[in-house]
């Protein structure tokens, strides 16, 4: 057992937080971003007219269930799920869920570029048609020690990576967010210089389970949860996958995504989940399942490692644990 392993259990649940690690540090220096955040009349006002918007591609919904990936617990409530979500373009607590009906998903483009054969902009309406929809049960294991299972519609990542035609000398995909600070009030918090980026290999993006999320629940995606388009990738700790993308860059160096530039030495590169690294201040050890509060023994690689397992075989040199 080693120090930080030690250190690590002291600490109660509410603390052992990415938000926790950025806010304490900064909040003492600015309480203009707090304001910021907190959502007025007016706002609420515009939500509900936005509510009623109908979505471009709710005839897709709901799409043929993939049946390779089942599940040992049921499906997280889709309430309780629609109400725990990290988005911090829309505020640090986990119920963002009415602030981020702010967020605007049509018109939305998405930029395909970098090293590719030719780079395209296309409208995400468009990309969706383009690819072909399945739904897919899929554990996810935050960072923080909890888990939640959900009924993801979208396609695979691959689907993209095959459309975008990347070079070979292609080495990541550095994913993007949407940028507009008058839209997404968090953005104007400066502790991080948005927009929040993030990053695969080839290898990576290719695998069968990296997945691009265009719905959930049989319908499509619900704001929060980072529409209409975001990553999962049930293999890594949940602050890997990134939300309302606008941007695919194929690219060679590595991209430094938002919580590896905040913190490297707890939020790495790789962020595979694995229970017998502890992060540095609390156990991986078990998860807490949201929604029942059952807790489970975490499982390597998430439970996925069939599938996912070979692509970090050479990389021993490498810190793939978060
Ligand atoms: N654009 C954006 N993407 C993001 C985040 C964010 O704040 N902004 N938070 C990340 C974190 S920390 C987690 S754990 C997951 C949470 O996904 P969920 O809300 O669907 O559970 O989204 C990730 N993607
Ligand atoms: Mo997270």
């Amino acid at each position: 057992m080693n120090i930080i392993h030690r250190r690590g259990w002291d600490l109660p649940q509410r603390l052992a937080s990415p938000e926790h690690l950025v806010f304490s540090r900064r909040s003492v220096l600015t309480g203009a971003s707090a304001l910021a955040l907190a959502p007025g009349a007016a706002m609420a006002q515009r939500v509900s007219d936005l509510a009623k918007l109908p979505d471009p591609t709710a005839d897709l919904y709901p799409a043929k269930r993939n049946e390779t990936y089942t599940l040992d617990r049921p499906i997280t409530d889709e309430t309780v799920n629609g109400h725990y979500n990290n988005f911090y373009e829309y505020g640090t607590s986990k119920d963002i869920a009415a602030p981020a009906q702010e967020l605007r998903i049509r018109p939305w483009t998405v930029k395909i570029d970098g090293l590719v054969e030719k780079p395209m902009e296309l409208g995400i309406d468009d990309l969706i048609r383009k690819m072909t929809l399945e739904e897919r049960t899929y554990r996810h294991r935050c960072v923080e020690a909890w888990s939640m299972a959900i009924a993801w519609s979208g396609f695979p990542f691959k689907q993209l990576v095959d459309f975008a035609r990347p070079l070979g000398s292609a080495k990541y995909v550095r994913m993007t967010t949407f940028l507009d600070k008058a839209m997404a009030p968090g953005q104007n918090s400066f502790w991080y210089p948005w927009p929040y980026i993030e990053g695969l290999t080839m290898a990576e993006a290719s695998n069968d389970l990296a997945f691009l999320v265009t719905g959930a629940y049989g319908h499509p995606l619900a704001k929060q949860h980072g529409a209409p388009l975001r990553l999962a990738v049930p293999w890594k700790y949940g602050f890997k996958s990134i939300k309302s993308i606008v941007q695919f860059s194929f690219v060679e160096q590595r991209p430094k995504g938002l919580w590896e530039a905040l913190q490297p030495s707890e939020y790495g590169f790789w962020a595979n989940v694995n229970p017998a690294v502890p992060h540095p201040r609390w156990s991986q050890a078990t998860e807490e399942l949201i929604g029942t509060g059952e807790r489970r023994p975490t499982l390597l690689f998430n439970g996925y490692g069939e599938y996912v397992a070979d692509i970090y075989k050479d990389l021993q040199k490498e810190r793939l644990w978060a």
